[in-house]
């Protein structure tokens, strides 16, 4: 038995890179017997600015959008990461251990302060310690995440083994699992960047709540080349990521599309992307919307899965306090 952890902030609509990227290897892992532990990291969400009432609105979003995919409270261990105190306890202690260097090399840190000046917060450039916190804290083993976090899981895996070799063994070093295909869905507008929730242009992503008409509208901007036929080449990321959006609702291999649209060209692709992408996600926005409407019922998975969560975390930093030489008593 394996135990698998992933988590999504909290910091926007989720859209349909976070669901290929990682809810839906999640919900698929749930099923093989292993632990699975899966929540909304709100503490990483404040490293940029955040409304209150809306990161409040957000969190109950991304908990209904994950049990309206298919995760099931009694398998998984649902819950909010600010409710277990240990993760930032022990992101203080792994913040010790870091290495200025390393947190400058991040990528994803890189890109989001890129233009911010000084006005970026500490918390930004701390983000991967907290993530690496996240991980250890549950002897995680196999991390699914898309293709931007690897490099983040990696430097958990350092932490890990950095640790163990400083204060004995301690921490499971675990492993990120990427999927092939759709781990880096790429940005509508901008097919050189990735899809990201709080990218300043809606014409960026496809929000899992986008309406019929908001989907046709954004697929038909979506930025391609002028070659106009149904082809994978990595000269062409703008045909390419669409291609992978149909293959990833369809089922059918990028092959199989490139065959089906033999002749044809953006305009049918286009319109047949929007309507499968519609297909895809009206069913799961009434479920989405069926499960905000009780609140109250979110709020009590939620509690159940921070106690649970709890209890191990609390479990682990007892050992850890001890190894590091801050509890008095043996
Ligand atoms: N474009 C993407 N394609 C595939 N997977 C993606 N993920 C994110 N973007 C894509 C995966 O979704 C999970 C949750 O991501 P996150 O919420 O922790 O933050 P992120 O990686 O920074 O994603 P966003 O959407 O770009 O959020 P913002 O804009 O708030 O930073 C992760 O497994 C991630 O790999």
């Amino acid at each position: 038995m394996s135990r698998i952890l992933t988590a999504l902030q909290p910091s926007g609509i989720l859209h349909i890179g976070n669901y290929f990227g990682a809810i839906e290897p999640m919900v698929s892992l749930q099923s093989a017997g292993n632990q699975n532990l899966l929540f909304m990291v709100d503490y990483h969400a404040i490293t940029v600015e955040q409304d209150p009432h809306t990161l409040r609105q957000n969190i109950l979003f991304a908990a209904a959008t994950y049990l309206a995919s298919g995760i099931d409270p009694e398998k998984t261990i649902l819950f909010q990461q600010s409710r277990v105190s240990e993760h930032t306890e022990l992101a203080w202690i792994l913040n010790c251990l870091v290495r200025m260097g390393e947190l400058e090399r991040m990528t994803q840190y890189k890109d989001k302060a890129l233009g911010k000046g000084q006005s970026v917060s500490v918390g930004l450039f701390d983000y991967p310690v907290l993530m690496a916190a996240d991980i250890l804290l549950y002897d995680t083993n196999i991390v699914p995440v898309g293709e931007d976090q690897k490099q983040h899981v990696e430097l958990a895996r350092d932490l890990a083994e950095r640790f163990n070799k400083k204060f004995g063994e301690t921490f499971v070093v675990p492993k990120p699992q990427i999927r092939k295909e759709g781990a880096r869905l790429m940005a509508l507008d901008d097919p050189h960047k990735k899809m990201s929730k709080s990218a300043t242009s809606e014409k960026n992503y496809l929000s899992l709540m986008d309406d019929e008409k908001t989907v046709l509208k954004k697929i038909k901007a979506a930025v391609t080349d002028s070659e106009g036929t149904i082809r994978l080449s990595p000269s062409r990321p703008g045909i390419g990521n669409l291609i992978t959006i149909l293959s990833l609702i369809t089922k059918k291999t990028p092959k199989e599309i490139e065959n089906a649209y033999e002749g044809k060209g953006y305009g049918d692709f286009k319109t047949d992307l929007a309507r499968e992408l519609t297909a895809f996600l009206t069913p799961l926005q009434s479920k989405i919307n069926a499960l905000l409407k009780d609140p109250s019922g979110l709020l009590k998975i939620l509690d159940n899965g921070a106690s649970r969560a709890k209890a191990m975390a609390e479990k682990k930093m007892i050992d850890v306090r001890q190894k590091i030489g801050v509890t008095l008593s043996s």
